[in-house]
């Protein structure tokens, strides 16, 4: 019974190669090696049939046929077996784990010029005070004329002022606003003026070409220099700390009479001296002054009836005091690890 000791032989061959196939590419080269139609072993086998004594022909063929459905059944058993494994497998290292806290997004922050303009801000808003803006790029008249800045004045020159045109400037101080106000509405006038301003200076760690300055303007009946002292006396304890004092010292401007440099006291070191204050107890923070009659001859008002005060002060100064920061470039860059601190 040659043909069917064949078949026997061919059934156990498959079993061990079948135990050993441990992936499903080895079942497949398996499933080729026994029944691809041109060259399966089982395929080979059965076409020797016709080789076979006609009575040994029907225990044969039901024999190969039973093993052919075997081989298929065992491989795609183990197939369906294999493929579960690998998926299990895969969903145990790409398992995400939901009760792991999440990363939080980064949010955004306000520029420390923002929160200290807001801040000055603020303080005035609390004195009855409007906020008042213009535009960057402004006649000399507003820059410099209406402000009793003469033709000769070495503010104007081209190495300090930037020049659009003969007559138009990129605006050196806020003060044109205040100007604009003057010549549109009549005293009483409280309002502060925030804006970018543009001197031409190299930036290093002390000076910008573009920084940032509020001024202030009172002008009504009455208004006197105690007045001035007492504004900029609360500016300075609500901004930087009660404990804060404010110096006047007398100094010069062509639009105020008299005017005044104004210093806070040092509360890195309480006026004991130190680096911030080179050992002087004080900090020079801004100018101001008693408004000159020449002014308000140029917008009309009343100069015998109407007196006020003005004050000019470098926002980024005030935000590098308040937030400890000793570089002017910092500010203007835009780096992320710097921002993000405020
Ligand atoms: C500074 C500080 C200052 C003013 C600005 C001003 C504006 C008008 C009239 C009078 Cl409309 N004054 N502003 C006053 C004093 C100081 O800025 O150090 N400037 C060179």
């Amino acid at each position: 019974m040659a043909g069917i000791d064949d078949l026997r032989q061919i059934g156990e061959r498959f079993d061990g190669e079948k135990a050993r196939a441990a992936d499903r590419s080895s079942l497949e080269e398996l499933h080729a090696r026994y029944l691809s139609r041109k060259s399966g072993l089982l395929t080979l086998e059965m076409q020797r049939l016709r080789e076979l004594p006609a009575d040994q022909r029907p225990a044969f063929g039901k024999l190969a046929n039973r093993l052919k459905q075997r081989i298929e059944s065992e491989l795609a058993e183990r197939e369906a077996a294999l493929a579960g494994e690998e998926r299990s497998a895969r969903e145990e290292t790409e398992a995400l784990d939901v009760s792991l806290p999440g990363s939080r997004p980064r949010i955004g922050h306000r520029h420390p010029i923002t929160l200290a303009r807001r801040a000055i801000e603020d303080i005035f808003l609390a004195m009855g005070y409007t906020v008042e803006d213009g535009p960057e790029v402004e006649t000399t008249y507003n820059n410099f004329d209406a402000l009793n800045i003469g033709p000769e004045h070495p503010s104007r020159d081209e190495s300090d002022t930037f020049y659009i045109s003969d007559d138009i400037v990129l605006r050196t101080q806020t003060s044109p606003v205040q100007i604009r106000t003057m010549e549109r509405q009549p005293p009483p006038i409280r309002i502060i003026c925030p804006g970018r301003v543009f001197r031409r200076d190299e930036l290093d760690a002390t000076h910008s070409p573009m920084f940032h300055q509020i001024e202030g303007l009172v002008v009504d009946e009455g208004i006197s220099f105690g007045d001035l002292k007492g504004t900029l006396d609360l500016l300075h304890r609500q901004f930087f700390g009660e404990r804060t004092r404010t110096r006047l010292r007398p100094s010069y401007f062509p639009f105020t009479e008299p005017s005044a440099e104004v210093d806070v006291s040092c509360e890195f070191c309480e006026s004991r001296g130190c680096r911030v204050c080179k050992h002087t107890g004080w900090i020079e923070m801004m100018g101001a002054g008693m408004v000159h009659p020449a002014v308000y001859d140029c917008v009309g008002y009343d100069t015998a009836r109407y007196s006020g005060f003005a004050f000019g002060l470098g926002i980024d100064r005030y935000a590098m005091l308040k937030y400890g920061i000793d570089d002017i470039p910092l500010l203007f860059q835009n780096d992320m690890r710097f921002l993000s601190q405020f």
